[in-house]
Order: C-alpha cells, then sequence, then structure tokens
C-alpha cells in the first residue's frame, strides 16, 4: 500500500493564519490522489484550545477527504478508545494539542466526529486487497515522560502486517538539547517504519537499518534556516520500502546573511535593502525575507543605531521582512528572551522550553508535592484546571507533616 506521511500543520496559526490552513489543503488533497493510507504524527492544531473557526476549518478538511472512495480500510483496533470512522486516515494529537491528563483534545475531536481515527497508544490495522499495514501509535507526551511510556505500552510489531510506528517527540541525535530527548536506539524494535512529527524541517534517516522520516511541517513557523525547503509529505511504499517527497505550494522564505564588520548603521542599512530585494519577484503572494545580521559593527555604534522602521515600511507590500540583529556581537551574553526570540533553541517549542526551565526550577526548589512535575506545568498552563490545581497544591502544602 502507499501511505501519505504528513505532519504539523499548525492550523490556527497566528502568524501565517491563511498559510497554515491552504498549504495543509493542498498537501491533504495532493496526498488523498496518490495513497491508500494516511498517517498524520500529530500538531494538526497550532494550540491547545483552538478557536472555533480553527476547529471548523479541522473539520472541513478532513470531511472532505471523507468524499474519497478509500479501498483501505481499518480492520482491527487495540487501544482504549472508541472508533467512529474505518477510514484509513490515522492521526495522534502532537505536543501542540496536548493537554493535561484525561482532557481530551482536538485531534481527538476529530476522531470523535469519526472524521479520522486518533490512534494515541494504540495499535490501528489496516486492510487493502489482503494486504495489511499495523500502525503503532504514540501520542505527543513532555519528553521526560517518553521512556516510561514506551516500557508501559511495550509496543510489539503485528505478525503478517507491515508495522509501522508513529510518535512525536524530539529526537536526542536531531536535537542534543536535553537528556530527557530518547535516542535512535531506545525507540521501540521489529518495526518497517519509523515516523515522526515534532520537528519542522524534513529528516530521512535508519533506524536499526528501517527508514525513519519525519516530513517537516507544512507550514513556516520558525524561521529558521533548515525552514526554506520546501514544504510537502512523504509517499512511502509498503511494497518496496521505496519512498518519495511530494512538495506543496508554500510560500517562498529566503534567509540572508549580512555581515555588518566596521561598518555604520547607514552602510548596513543599504546592505538589508540590497539583500532584500534580491528576493522580491514581483508574484501575488509575498515571500518570507529573513535577514540576519552578523559581525561587530564599526566602533562607537550599537544594535540600537539600525533603525529597522523604514526598511520594514519599504517594503511591507513586497515581502514579509524579518531582521534579526540577535547575531551582532555588540553584547557580552544574549539574553534568554531575545534568544528565544531570535530562535536560537532550534526546532524546539517555547512551550518545550518553558517547561524545561520550570522542571529545572523545580529541582533547585526541592519540589515535593506528589503531582509529576510536567503535569503540574500542564494544569497551570490550562486556564479551566489552574484554579481547581491552585486549591488542591495549598491542600496538600498545609496538611504537610511540619518538622
Ligand atoms: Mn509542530
Amino acid at each position: 500500500m502507499k501511505i501519505a506521511i504528513l505532519s504539523d500543520f499548525h492550523l490556527g496559526y497566528e502568524r501565517f493564519a491563511e498559510d497554515s490552513y491552504r498549504q495543509a489543503e493542498e498537501a491533504l488533497y495532493k496526498a488523498s490522489e496518490v495513497c491508500d493510507i494516511m498517517i498524520i504524527p500529530g500538531d494538526v492544531f497550532d494550540i491547545r484550545n483552538p478557536r472555533l473557526e480553527v476547529l471548523a476549518q479541522g473539520v472541513n478538511l478532513f470531511r472532505n477527504l471523507g468524499k474519497k472512495n478509500w479501498k483501505a480500510k481499518v480492520v482491527a483496533y487495540k487501544g482504549s478508545k472508541r472508533l467512529f470512522t474505518d477510514l484509513p486516515i490515522i492521526a495522534i494529537p502532537g505536543t501542540h494539542e496536548r493537554r493535561a491528563h484525561n482532557a481530551g483534545n482536538s485531534v481527538e475531536l476529530l476522531s470523535l466526529a469519526g472524521l479520522l481515527v486518533d490512534a494515541s497508544d494504540s495499535t490501528v490495522e489496516i486492510e487493502k486487497d489482503g494486504e495489511r499495514v499495523a500502525v503503532f501509535a504514540m501520542g505527543g507526551l513532555s519528553e521526560e515522560k517518553v521512556r516510561e511510556a514506551l516500557q508501559s505500552m511495550n509496543p510489539v510489531p503485528v505478525d503478517g502486517a507491515f508495522n509501522v510506528f508513529m510518535f512525536h517527540q524530539s529526537i536526542y541525535e536531531l536535537l542534543p538539547f536535553s537528556n530527557d530527548f530518547i535516542k535512535f536506539d531506545e525507540l521501540p524494535k521489529g518495526f518497517d517504519l519509523y515516523v515522526d512529527g515534532h520537528i519542522h524541517s524534513r529528516v530521512e534517516q535508519k533506524v536499526f537499518g528501517k527508514p525513519f522520516l519525519i516530513p517537516g511541517s507544512t507550514v513556516l513557523t520558525q524561521l529558521k534556516e533548515g525552514e526554506t525547503e520546501s514544504k510537502g509529505f512523504y509517499l512511502f511504499d509498503t511494497k518496496t520500502s521505496a519512498y518519495s517527497f511530494i512538495t506543496i505550494n508554500s510560500r517562498a522564505f529566503y534567509v540572508e546573511k549580512v555581515n555588518v564588520s566596521e561598518k555604520d548603521p547607514h552602510k548596513i542599512h543599504q546592505e538589508i535593502g540590497l539583500a532584500i530585494e534580491r528576493h522580491l519577484s514581483g508574484s501575488v503572494e509575498k515571500p518570507i525575507i529573513r535577514v540576519v545580521l552578523e559581525g561587530e559593527m564599526a566602533v562607537g555604534y550599537k544594535q540600537i543605531d539600525i533603525d529597522l522602521a523604514d526598511i520594514l515600511k519599504k517594503y511591507e507590500n513586497l515581502a514579509i521582512v524579518e531582521v534579526s540583529k540577535s547575531k551582532i556581537e555588540d553584547h557580552a551574553s544574549m539574553s534568554e528572551a531575545e534568544a528565544l526570540r531570535s530562535g536560537a533553541f532550534e526546532n524546539i517549542s517555547i512551550k518545550d522550553y518553558g517547561l524545561s526551565i520550570f522542571l529545572e526550577q523545580l529541582k533547585g526548589a526541592n519540589y515535593s508535592l506528589k503531582m509529576n512535575p510536567s503535569e503540574l506545568f500542564e494544569a497551570l498552563s490550562s486556564d479551566e484546571k489552574k484554579d481547581k490545581l491552585v486549591g488542591r497544591i495549598i491542600e496538600e502544602l498545609f496538611s504537610k507533616d511540619v518538622r
């Protein structure tokens, strides 16, 4: 069978909301024309509680897919949820949809509506003309829980099927940022194909000699250099294990570096203009041009002397321009806020970064509540749960023996 692998649509992503919808729509439509099965490893939506309009976009996209005459059908399911369709559209919630334990999420909602199959923590078997594909999927988790979750789920391949392991996490070898991130060789063994979401640029690797694929997001989010590649999805053939990347029309994105060494603000200004003009195509769809300034300015000048207001104004109808000053070396150290803004934390979401700071702080504070720290973080960042939670914590703190 042909499996389309599409990921990280980030519907509702505020900065490029229209792109997120249009590009997801194109990817899903193109994929549906050529695949038997669709698998979606998370982050269909950009936030945990999408606005109704954004949820409606999700419903729209998948309802349209349901009109196709799918020959492959879901024939078996091993998991704790109920299925409301046999459509071979298999998805999991990612880290952006993740909510506190047991709270429903937006991908689950699409599954309840019978538009797709939420395969979190379960095995779904799909059949067409006697051929079987089994997808074992693990929904997006906070990173420090992954090892434990894998151990308790113990994903086992299904005999006689082509086995896919789908998840939505960071991998240490790809993002050597935290020891919580699992390593390739910690993934469950025995699968024919490994599919991961979360990382927004394309990755093709081998794990235990089998293909490991990350299709990347269908929309630009982080404006990293790695995202200048074309967006799209993978089409994988289970018979030959061959795959190809099928591109979609995504908004053009360019990164230009401007060396500011020994230059004054006037000169830098001119060079920023030239860098932008190199990529103005006159096409209807404005390109995104990110200009990265780097080096040490001429003596006596600081970053703040580079005034960007008139440049941004000049090109506002022709391009989406972003100028980064964070690589200019006139500061002893970059503040965390600047680093976050400039996206120095490669591919890690703000939420995950927030969580890692939170966990660090708790370590230093002799955290002793019964609640798992990452659950606490989830609950504290969820409006509905916060009040109840604070009540519970106060109760717990005051019921402790005071030595
Ligand atoms: Mn994502």
